[in-house]
């Protein structure tokens, strides 16, 4: 039990003689609730908030968060480019003199090519109402996130089907009776209260299918679990329709009464019957449609998940988008146990907080990635930040050319695909600032390095979590920064200052928190006892024979016809584009693919010693079959070559016949070449830089990046 630590001394007793800390853990972007146990500036044991129903648990990176912050490799103090860009050469600054460069920079660049020069992206989240209130003060609407390489495609999904974001599209998996997770590793891609979640949902009874190109933690706890030929779920999808339709199994009741554009998608999916998708799948008929007839016997309580990290085809968006029509279809939409509207405080009868961004008015400037006049489907809020680096050196008309980027707890030269092609394109910034409390090849290459405190020495502004239950959060500061680093709201008051930005400037953790707080009837100490407020005692459900979905046509749109009147006429976007079979990969090639290993976060936890200690390096998976035509065995080690035969490391090989033949697969984010990072250097593949090209690879109805187009071949090394 974990109340079970031994005891020891200290002032300030709460357990085991201990001091305890709210706060939120910081080691990948679920922001789970934590508590942290300290004695004299030193934390003892990380546990999942004993408050919340984590009740002590958290998943191995984030009890790695204490080699996190003992770490002597990250950056200690404000650093000043010496060298040539990415020649590591630095020079130690003060905090002061660090952001007079910055702010002064800016200052000149904005004077001399007008104030939308500034480009800001960052990992979005609970935690940006700050900084986007920051850039409205600077006067720049380019605000970009990582989205294109990771969800975007899914969050356009939500948005086309059910007019709602991916953040406010709630799945009720407790009480769910079926979940579908296509590419979808719900235990080792983690949001560890999901995770559990779900578990619990399983010994409940709840039906679990998964579909991927390989098998997976989450497979082996799966009911029913189809290895699919890579790029084919929209066939198989498409199938499942038409399944749906022409066996009579859908929600004819719900459809006529809550969605929109029925016809039209019953007429698209006519000829893609389960015997044709089969073939395309590489899957048994019977598996498409004997998933539809139990689909069918749960409804409504089915949840066909849009996917995550959905950057991968140049169809993922509609991968994502059935999804949500075969939910809708079975009237799982805003069903208890379906996918539901997430509830605001609003919705509880209670003000939210007070807003950063209000301080200043929206900017109206044209973007540099074009969205919201080119592209009204498009979020805005999320951006295309790959369109946005073309600015640099080759604006949209009328647009005036990015010059400072500000690259914020984001690492888009590992994050993004082909870094040698995105170099030169960042090589044409006046300044690039990199904000980070890791190394990342992004610090590597920046201009001035701003270091952060780790979450466990930093505050963060105050959360609002929208969902069932809505809650305030908040991160306190558990432990002072080992190094000369600083909070988010520190940097940005401190450029604020510079910048004669006075709203922001905040001269304490509290004085932020207060500003948040103001008409809320709350007080920071409100949140002392648990670290979060909920808004409610009880789930929210909205009515579902009475609630309006916020599309156009206040239903759901099964044709997604809002969404696409979004585009510009002439772009040609089909909401119901026609499905086109993936090439095969050429002779002696396989499709790269990737994904998350459960004890690592992207590629910054390679080098925290206890996490590495897990897992040194990524292995090569492939299929037994073609391992055996490859002359490969156990045992051996092989190099990656790119589409142009480039190196693009070595690792270890796994040898399963539990991986589509057309596939190798790799666990994202290793293969790094940063010197100062003595454990993940040169240690496993770089899948990022196998993607020659992908900077202008794009779906084009979702927007995401089309990461697995890519292919490689293997040499065995030695
Ligand atoms: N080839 C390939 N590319 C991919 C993926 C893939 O599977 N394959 N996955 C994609 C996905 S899903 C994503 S989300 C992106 C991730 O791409 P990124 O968002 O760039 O990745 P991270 O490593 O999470 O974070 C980037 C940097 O921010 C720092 N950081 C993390 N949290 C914080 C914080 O709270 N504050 C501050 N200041 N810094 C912080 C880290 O130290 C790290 O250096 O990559 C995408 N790209
Ligand atoms: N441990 C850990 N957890 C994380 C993260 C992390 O870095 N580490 N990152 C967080 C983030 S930012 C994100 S976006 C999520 C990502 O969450 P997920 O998207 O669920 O995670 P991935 O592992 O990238 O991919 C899921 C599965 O897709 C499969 N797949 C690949 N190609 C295909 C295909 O063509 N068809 C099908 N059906 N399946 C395919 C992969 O084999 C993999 O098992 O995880 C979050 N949680
Ligand atoms: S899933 Fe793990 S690493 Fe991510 S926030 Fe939760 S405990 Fe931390
Ligand atoms: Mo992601």
């Amino acid at each position: 039990s974990i109340f079970m630590v031994h005891s020891l001394s200290g002032e300030r007793c709460s357990m085991n003689g201990n001091q305890l800390t709210h706060s939120v853990c910081g080691m990948c972007s679920a922001r789970c609730p934590i508590t942290v146990e300290t004695c004299n500036d030193t934390v003892k044991m990380l546990y999942g908030n004993l408050q919340s129903p984590l009740k002590g648990a958290l998943c191995a990176r984030g009890v790695a968060g204490k080699a996190l912050l003992e770490d002597n490799e990250r950056p200690q103090s404000p650093l000043i480019r010496q060298g040539a860009r990415g020649e590591g050469k630095w020079r130690a600054v003060s905090w002061d003199e660090a952001l007079d460069h910055v702010a002064q920079k800016i200052t000149e660049a904005q004077n001399r090519y007008g104030r939308q020069t500034v480009l800001w992206s960052d990992r979005e989240g609970p935690f940006t109402d700050l900084s986007r209130g920051f850039m409205r003060g600077l006067g720049s609407p380019n605000v970009c996130s990582h989205s294109p390489s990771c969800d975007l495609n899914a969050h356009h999904a939500c948005k086309a089907v059910l007019g709602l974001g991916r953040g406010m599209t709630v799945y009720d998996f407790a009480n769910a009776k079926h979940i579908v997770l296509q590419t979808r590793n719900i235990f080792e891609a983690i949001n560890l209260g999901e995770a559990r979640t779900v578990m619990q949902a399983l010994r409940k009874g709840c039906k679990l299918t998964v579909i991927d190109i390989r098998q997976n933690v989450t497979s082996s706890k799966a009911d029913k679990f189809h290895i699919i030929r890579p790029g084919t779920d929209y066939a198989f999808n498409l199938a499942v329709i038409n399944t749906l339709i022409s066996e009579n199994l859908y929600n004819k009741e719900y459809v006529r009464a809550h969605t929109t554009g029925f016809d039209a998608l019953a007429a698209f999916v006519a000829p893609y019957t389960a015997q044709w998708a089969a073939q395309e799948c590489g899957i048994e008929p019977r598996a498409i449609t004997d998933l539809a007839h139990a689909l069918a016997a749960a409804a409504p309580q089915v949840i066909w998940h849009p996917g995550w990290m959905t950057s991968r085809y140049a169809d993922s968006f509609q991968v994502g988008r059935t999804a949500l029509v075969i939910t809708a279809l079975l009237g799982g939409t805003g069903a208890k146990g379906g996918i539901v509207p997430g509830r605001t405080p609003k919705d509880c009868g209670k003000s939210g907080l007070k807003k950063f961004v209000d301080l200043y008015p929206a900017v109206k400037l044209p973007r540099a990635d074009g969205l919201g006049f080119e592209n009204k489907a498009f979020d805005p809020g999320k951006g295309l930040l790959h369109k946005a680096f073309d600015a640099i050196s080759s604006p949209p008309e009328g647009v005036p050319p990015v010059k400072v980027y500000m690259a914020w707890r984001h690492d888009p030269l590992q994050g993004f695909p082909d870094p040698d092609a995105l170099k030169k394109k960042l090589d044409g910034l006046d300044l690039l600032v990199s904000t980070t409390f890791s190394w990342s090849d992004t610090a590597w290459y920046a201009d001035v390095v701003l270091p952060m405190s780790t979450y466990l020495e930093r505050e963060s502004i105050i959360a609002g979590k929208n969902g069932l239950k809505p809650q305030f959060f908040v991160r306190r500061r558990a432990v002072q920064p080992r190094y000369d680093t600083r909070a988010d709201w520190e940097i940005i008051s401190g450029l604020s200052r510079r910048l004669g930005l006075d709203s922001l400037v905040f001269d304490s953790a509290e004085a932020v928190w207060n500003f948040q707080l103001e008409g809320t009837g709350l007080t920071i100490e409100d949140f002392d006892a648990k670290g979060f407020i909920s808004l409610t005692d009880d789930a929210l459900y909205v009515d579902q024979s009475t609630y309006a979905f916020p599309t156009g046509s206040g239903k759901v749109e099964l044709s997604s016809e809002s969404y696409g009147k979004g585009f510009a006429e002439n772009a040609g976007i089909s909401m119901l584009p026609p499905y086109i079979s993936p090439q095969s990969p050429p002779e002696g090639t396989f499709r790269i693919t990737f994904g998350r290993v459960a004890v690592h976060t992207q590629g910054h936890t390679v080098n925290n010693p206890l996490l590495y200690e897990q897992v040194p390096e990524n292995t090569v998976w492939i299929n037994t079959d073609s391992a055996k035509r490859a002359g490969l065995k156990p045992g051996d080690r092989v190099r990656v070559l790119d589409a142009r035969g480039g190196n693009m490391g070595e690792a270890g090989i796994k040898i399963t016949a539990f991986i589509h033949p057309e596939a190798v697969f790799v666990v994202h984010g290793f293969g790094h070449d940063l010197p100062c990072e003595s454990l993940a250097v040169d240690k496993g593949i770089a899948d990022n830089k196998c993607l020659k090209g992908g900077l202008d690879l794009q779906d084009q109805g979702g927007g995401g990046l089309s990461l697995q187009e890519h292919f490689v071949s293997l040499e065995k090394v030695g």
